[in-house]
Protein backbone atom coordinates (compact mmCIF):
# COMPACT_ATOMS: atom_id res chain seq x y z
CA UNK A 1 0.00 0.00 0.00
CA UNK A 2 2.21 3.14 -1.27
CA UNK A 3 -0.35 5.54 0.24
CA UNK A 4 -0.31 6.94 3.86
CA UNK A 5 -3.39 8.23 5.23
CA UNK A 6 -3.49 10.79 7.91
CA UNK A 7 -6.75 10.32 10.25
CA UNK A 8 -5.99 14.21 11.18
CA UNK A 9 -6.51 15.86 8.22
CA UNK A 10 -9.70 18.54 8.22
CA UNK A 11 -12.06 16.27 5.86
CA UNK A 12 -11.37 13.01 8.37
CA UNK A 13 -12.46 15.06 11.09
CA UNK A 14 -15.46 16.56 9.13
CA UNK A 15 -16.80 12.64 8.44
CA UNK A 16 -15.67 12.20 12.51
CA UNK A 17 -18.37 14.83 12.95
CA UNK A 18 -15.73 16.94 15.03
CA UNK A 19 -15.61 20.02 12.44
CA UNK A 20 -19.23 21.12 10.99
CA UNK A 21 -19.83 21.28 7.44
CA UNK A 22 -22.57 22.59 5.27
CA UNK A 23 -23.77 19.67 3.94
CA UNK A 24 -25.00 19.11 -0.23
CA UNK A 25 -25.59 15.73 -0.39
CA UNK A 26 -24.79 12.17 1.13
CA UNK A 27 -25.37 8.27 0.47
CA UNK A 28 -23.47 5.70 2.03
CA UNK A 29 -19.86 5.97 0.59
CA UNK A 30 -19.81 9.75 -0.43
CA UNK A 31 -20.00 13.29 0.90
CA UNK A 32 -20.71 16.28 -0.80
CA UNK A 33 -20.52 19.69 1.14
CA UNK A 34 -19.47 23.85 0.40
CA UNK A 35 -15.98 24.48 0.27
CA UNK A 36 -15.26 26.97 3.12
CA UNK A 37 -13.54 29.30 0.76
CA UNK A 38 -14.98 29.40 -2.34
CA UNK A 39 -13.99 30.01 -5.89
CA UNK A 40 -16.99 30.50 -7.65
CA UNK A 41 -21.07 30.96 -6.84
CA UNK A 42 -20.99 26.63 -7.05
CA UNK A 43 -18.32 25.17 -4.99
CA UNK A 44 -18.26 21.93 -3.75
CA UNK A 45 -16.30 19.17 -2.33
CA UNK A 46 -17.16 15.64 -2.65
CA UNK A 47 -15.40 13.20 -0.77
CA UNK A 48 -15.65 9.39 -0.52
CA UNK A 49 -16.36 8.25 3.16
CA UNK A 50 -13.19 5.76 3.14
CA UNK A 51 -9.80 6.74 3.73
CA UNK A 52 -8.02 7.56 0.50
CA UNK A 53 -5.62 10.46 -0.14
CA UNK A 54 -5.79 11.07 -3.99
CA UNK A 55 -7.69 10.22 -6.91
CA UNK A 56 -5.36 7.21 -8.19
CA UNK A 57 -5.47 5.93 -4.44
CA UNK A 58 -9.55 5.99 -5.07
CA UNK A 59 -9.52 4.46 -7.94
CA UNK A 60 -6.89 1.77 -7.31
CA UNK A 61 -7.84 0.89 -4.16
CA UNK A 62 -11.60 1.82 -3.21
CA UNK A 63 -14.25 -1.10 -4.13
CA UNK A 64 -16.75 -0.78 -7.40
CA UNK A 65 -19.37 0.32 -5.14
CA UNK A 66 -17.86 3.14 -3.43
CA UNK A 67 -16.40 4.48 -6.82
CA UNK A 68 -19.95 3.74 -8.87
CA UNK A 69 -21.45 5.74 -5.43
CA UNK A 70 -18.80 8.69 -5.69
CA UNK A 71 -19.46 9.22 -9.14
CA UNK A 72 -23.24 8.83 -9.66
CA UNK A 73 -23.38 11.74 -6.37
CA UNK A 74 -20.66 13.79 -8.13
CA UNK A 75 -22.94 13.94 -11.32
CA UNK A 76 -26.13 14.07 -9.09
CA UNK A 77 -25.27 17.24 -7.82
CA UNK A 78 -23.86 18.50 -10.72
CA UNK A 79 -27.52 18.45 -11.74
CA UNK A 80 -29.17 19.58 -8.78
CA UNK A 81 -27.53 22.50 -8.90
CA UNK A 82 -28.38 23.51 -12.20
CA UNK A 83 -25.02 23.23 -14.05
CA UNK A 84 -25.23 20.51 -16.60
CA UNK A 85 -25.31 21.29 -19.66
CA UNK A 86 -27.36 18.97 -20.93
CA UNK A 87 -30.25 20.03 -18.71
CA UNK A 88 -29.80 24.19 -19.79
CA UNK A 89 -27.10 24.62 -17.36
CA UNK A 90 -24.23 26.91 -18.38
CA UNK A 91 -21.54 23.99 -17.48
CA UNK A 92 -18.78 23.56 -15.06
CA UNK A 93 -15.86 22.29 -14.07
CA UNK A 94 -14.51 19.27 -11.97
CA UNK A 95 -10.94 19.26 -10.35
CA UNK A 96 -8.58 16.77 -8.10
CA UNK A 97 -5.68 18.52 -6.91
CA UNK A 98 -3.40 15.35 -6.30
CA UNK A 99 0.18 15.90 -3.89
CA UNK A 100 2.61 18.31 -4.22
CA UNK A 101 2.32 19.24 -7.63
CA UNK A 102 -0.98 19.23 -8.11
CA UNK A 103 -0.85 21.68 -4.91
CA UNK A 104 -3.20 19.16 -2.64
CA UNK A 105 -4.10 21.56 0.83
CA UNK A 106 -6.35 18.42 2.24
CA UNK A 107 -4.96 15.10 1.48
CA UNK A 108 -8.07 13.12 2.01
CA UNK A 109 -9.44 12.78 -1.80
CA UNK A 110 -11.58 15.32 -2.74
CA UNK A 111 -13.36 16.60 -6.34
CA UNK A 112 -13.97 19.84 -6.43
CA UNK A 113 -17.51 21.19 -8.56
CA UNK A 114 -17.32 24.79 -9.33
CA UNK A 115 -19.64 26.48 -11.85
CA UNK A 116 -22.05 29.38 -11.78
CA UNK A 117 -19.61 32.04 -13.78
CA UNK A 118 -17.09 31.25 -16.59
CA UNK A 119 -14.31 29.90 -15.16
CA UNK A 120 -11.91 30.88 -18.00
CA UNK A 121 -9.13 28.21 -19.65
CA UNK A 122 -7.00 26.06 -17.62
CA UNK A 123 -5.09 24.35 -20.19
CA UNK A 124 -2.62 25.82 -23.44
P1 LIG B 1 -7.13 21.16 -2.22
O1 LIG B 1 -6.69 20.14 -1.20
O2 LIG B 1 -6.01 22.09 -2.64
O3 LIG B 1 -7.76 20.52 -3.44
O4 LIG B 1 -8.22 22.11 -1.56
C1 LIG B 1 -8.86 21.83 -0.33
C2 LIG B 1 -10.09 22.69 -0.23
O5 LIG B 1 -10.68 22.40 1.03
C3 LIG B 1 -9.87 24.20 -0.27
O6 LIG B 1 -10.60 24.73 -1.40
C4 LIG B 1 -10.46 24.74 1.01
C5 LIG B 1 -11.28 23.58 1.53
N1 LIG B 1 -11.31 23.46 2.98
C6 LIG B 1 -10.22 23.43 3.82
N2 LIG B 1 -10.63 23.30 5.10
C7 LIG B 1 -11.98 23.23 5.07
C8 LIG B 1 -12.97 23.08 6.08
O7 LIG B 1 -12.72 22.97 7.28
N3 LIG B 1 -14.27 23.05 5.66
C9 LIG B 1 -14.61 23.15 4.34
N4 LIG B 1 -15.91 23.12 4.02
N5 LIG B 1 -13.70 23.29 3.36
C10 LIG B 1 -12.40 23.33 3.73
Amino acid sequence: MPFTYDDQNVFAKILRGEIPNDTVAETQHTLAFKDITPQAPVHVLVIPKGAYVCHDDFMANASDAEIADFSRLTARIVTDQGLSPGAGGNGYRVISNAGANGVQEVPHYHLHILGGRPLGRMLP
